[in-house]
């Protein structure tokens, strides 16, 4: 057999790899919880499904459609991926909601920590053939008062040309496309890669047999993804993407906000493009 390579991903096996990344940074299921909140919680999500099968009257071959869906969710390794495509913005919305500073957005699936860490001025990792146009990515980051914050880390991750993670699908190399840059004495970091182009999420589990029986797709515009933290502030954890993009008005995981839109130019130095963006961090 040859060697697997990212081509060959399936979302089964994306799935149970997310599912494995997940389950490492994750509390027992019941830590931390209330009872009173779980109760009410619980309560209200139970009420609102019977209420959806009540004012649309179920059938029996609805409902097994249903648990069969369900288990197969479970089976592909999916409830990362489904639950951050589908539920994750209205909570980021929720907990952010009164943050001051630079918009966040959902982190999605497919963060791993531990990314190869450098100063000031780097080139992600990545394979010597590695396809796709050059980005030169500039971000200051400051606090709201506008002082720079040096030795602030800018953790970047993204899909390559393919639309494909490292760690996720076969054959990448582990930290292809990872970094963390630490920011110079002006508060600034820049970032040499690739441009990424708009996304599909693995469609051919659980998650792409309900995306493509509604009718609906599976793209994500082209993004780039940050964790973005300095002491004495909070963490930032966004996502940055291209005015004028595909998918910008219909992303399938409903991440896009207005204030996440970065500008290309054409790089000073004929080699692809370059852009930069203020991250603005909240005090701790
Ligand atoms: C992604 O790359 C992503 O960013 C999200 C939010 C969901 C699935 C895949
Ligand atoms: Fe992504």
């Amino acid at each position: 057999m040859t060697q697997a390579t990212e081509l060959d991903a399936t979302a089964a096996e994306t799935g149970a790899n997310a599912t494995k990344v997940f389950q490492a940074k994750a509390k027992a299921p019941t830590a931390g919880t209330n009872q009173e909140r779980v109760a009410e919680l619980a309560t209200e999500v139970l009420a609102a499904i019977h209420d959806v099968i009540r004012r649309h009257e179920l059938t029996y071959s609805e409902y097994d459609a249903l648990k069969a869906w369900l288990i197969k969710v479970g089976q592909d390794g999916e409830w990362p991926l489904f639950l951050d495509v589908f539920i994750e913005h209205a909570v980021e919305e929720v907990v952010n909601a009164d943050r001051p500073g630079s918009k966040g957005t959902i982190e999605g699936p497919f963060y791993v920590p531990g990314a190869p860490r450098a100063d000031g001025e780097v080139t992600l990792p990545m394979r010597a053939d590695e396809a796709g146009t050059p980005l030169l990515f500039r971000a200051h980051v400051r606090s709201r008062d506008g002082a720079s914050l040096p030795g602030a880390q800018v953790e970047v991750w993204q899909a390559d040309d393919a639309g494909f993670y490292g760690q996720f699908a076969p054959g990448i190399p582990e930290w292809n496309l990872r970094g963390v840059v630490i920011a110079d004495a002006d508060g600034t970091v820049t970032i040499r890669t690739i441009q990424p182009v708009p996304y599909q999420i693995p469609h051919d589990g659980a998650t792409g047999q309900l995306i493509a029986a509604a009718g609906w797709h599976a793209w994500r515009p082209a993004h780039l993804h940050f964790k973005v933290v300095a002491a004495g502030h909070q963490l930032l954890t966004t996502q940055l993407y291209f005015a004028g993009g595909e998918y910008i008005s219909n992303d399938v995981a409903s991440a896009v906000k207005p204030e996440l839109m970065l500008h290309l130019k054409p790089a000073a130095d004929g080699n692809g493009n370059e852009v930069s963006y203020d991250f603005v961090l909240a005090r701790a």
